[in-house]
């Protein structure tokens, strides 16, 4: 009998290259998809929520590039050039990660400083110095490291070159990419994702799969299943080139997960839950630790007129390359129904149908930490491997305070209750008996976020000092989740007041 977290339980934090790093342009590092967002700190917080601001267009592209490659390049209006300057601060940031007592840092590689243009003839040795001293360096403190091989920025010239991912060209560049991190890295890293959350690729995909919407009209939804065919079979190809060049590495598929519930027992809504939870949510790690396309997709597809180019192999290819592990992104849940007028709030990448019982963040993500368990249960019972909660976290408006002793502080109870409650479920999930193996809450150091593009939206333990342009003195400081996370793991997970 199971009586808590397993001994070794891989307590951890998570970031993203293009959201954490900024140094866009150092070190030899091209212009990628991340660089080229538009943010204006001007737009009401309504604007900031618009999804027409998040979308990328033709327009916006071309101007972007064209400041990116100009004399004077903008970092206020993109907020990924400036992130959260750990470009320049990585041994401070992994210091404190230490002082944590962190098990596990997961970030993402930024393809474009190992390959600037995504098909260079040799890779930018400055790249990979980078990231190899950085993960020396965490193995030094004890903390391993988990690589995402690709969270978004995707270099631009694939996509002027071949038209990104709707090209098989991408594939090519990026299992010749993702191995020459498995030769100069493979030594120093510990746990291997190729794609965060693939079916992003549906949900918003210009980050997924890099496509700009009104540049493909009509063939929209035809042209982001074929892109995410072309990254399930890199995704294949990767996972073998894994297995043989580092016997024993452990390569993972990753998903957000959109846990939904039927609104009511109507049997319509149930049948609805069914669905959306395939399309969303088993579709994508279906093919990738299952190794085949579900039947269910054939409808779907017949129904949208969707047809995928396959090659000859490609089947073959999917089934005999399956992941090791499986992983997914947890922040809230949402509702299935047939009712057109339900109410909607905000959520990941999405708007969700409404929940009565769940109370929602600012930005109108529902929260729901037994969601957490009850996602826990059903992906592992589908899958029977050993699952990771690579993402996890709440996002807020923090206030920057001064203490009795003159020091910087940031009170944040709520994210403690956050995390406690959703941590709880895990241990939940633990003794209902899933193999879980870590969690990495994201955000663990204040970063710019994905979806709304502002530094105001935190999810750290550690608050930086940059505003929504990229102002500020830069300084790290302990929020007083810092100390609560640093006493539930020196305790794995058992003292959580
Ligand atoms: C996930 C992404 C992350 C991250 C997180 C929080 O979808 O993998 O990159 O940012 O969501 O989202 P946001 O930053 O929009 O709050």
């Amino acid at each position: 009998m199971k009586t808590g977290f397993p001994e070794g339980f891989l307590w951890g934090g998570a970031t993203a290259s293009s959201q954490v790093e900024g140094g866009w342009n150092e070190g030899g590092k091209g212009i990628d998809t991340q660089d080229l967002r538009y943010f204006d700190a001007a737009w009401t917080p309504e604007e900031r929520k618009a999804q027409k601001n998040r979308r990328m267009n033709h327009e916006k592209f071309v101007t972007a590039l064209a400041d990116a490659r100009g004399t004077n390049p903008s970092v206020a209006h993109y907020p990924f050039r400036h992130g959260s300057d750990m470009y320049h601060r990585w041994r401070e940031d992994i210091d404190l990660f230490a002082e944590m007592g962190l098990r596990i840092y997961r970030t993402s590689i930024s393809w474009s400083r190992i390959y600037p243009n995504g098909d260079d003839a040799e890779p930018n040795a400055e790249g990979i110095r980078f990231y190899r001293e950085m993960f020396e360096y965490c193995q030094s403190k004890g903390i391993k490291v988990f690589v995402t091989i690709l969270h978004y920025n995707i270099p631009v010239h694939l996509i002027e070159a071949y038209g990104g991912w709707k090209s098989r060209r991408t594939v090519d560049a990026y299992v010749r990419y993702a191995k020459t991190l498995f030769e100069h890295l493979g030594d120093v890293v510990d746990y291997w994702l190729p794609f965060n959350e693939i079916n992003a690729g549906r949900f918003n995909p210009y980050n997924g799969v890099c496509l700009i919407e009104d540049e493909e009209g009509d063939a929209y939804n035809q042209a982001i299943f074929q892109c995410l065919h072309h990254q399930f079979v890199a995704n294949a190809l990767t996972v073998k080139a894994a297995h043989e060049m580092l016997p024993g590495s452990m390569v993972g598929a990753m998903i957000a997960r959109f846990t939904t519930y039927p609104a009511t027992c109507k049997p319509d809504d149930v049948m609805q839950m069914i669905l959306d939870d395939q399309y969303s949510n088993w579709f994508y790690l279906d093919v990738m630790a299952r190794g085949a396309y579900p039947a269910y997709m054939d409808r779907y597809f017949e129904k949208q007129g969707i047809h995928i180019e396959m090659e000859q192999g490609d089947a073959q290819l999917l089934a005999e390359h399956t992941v090791d592990f499986t992983a997914f992104s947890y922040y809230f849940s949402q509702v299935s129904t047939t009712d057109q007028g339900w109410a909607k709030t905000e959520g990941n990448l999405v708007f969700a149908n409404k929940n009565p019982y769940l109370e929602t963040s600012y930005w109108g993500w529902q929260m729901d930490p037994v969601g957490l368990r009850v996602t826990l249960n059903q992906v592992y019972d589908r899958y029977q491997l050993p699952v990771f909660i690579a993402e996890n976290g709440l996002g807020a408006i923090d206030t920057l305070e001064v203490g009795d002793d003159g020091t910087r502080v940031v009170h944040d109870s709520y994210r403690i209750d956050y995390l406690r409650g959703h941590i709880q479920q895990m241990r939940e999930a633990i003794l209902d008996g899933v193999d879980l193996i870590g969690y990495t809450i994201w955000g663990f150091i204040d970063l710019v976020s994905c979806g709304s593009m502002e530094m105001k939206k935190r999810y750290g333990l550690i608050y930086v000092d940059l505003d929504d342009e990229g102002r500020g003195t830069g300084d790290r400081i302990r929020k007083d989740s810092f100390a609560w996370y640093q006493k539930c793991i020196a305790t794995n997970g058992e003292d959580l007041a």
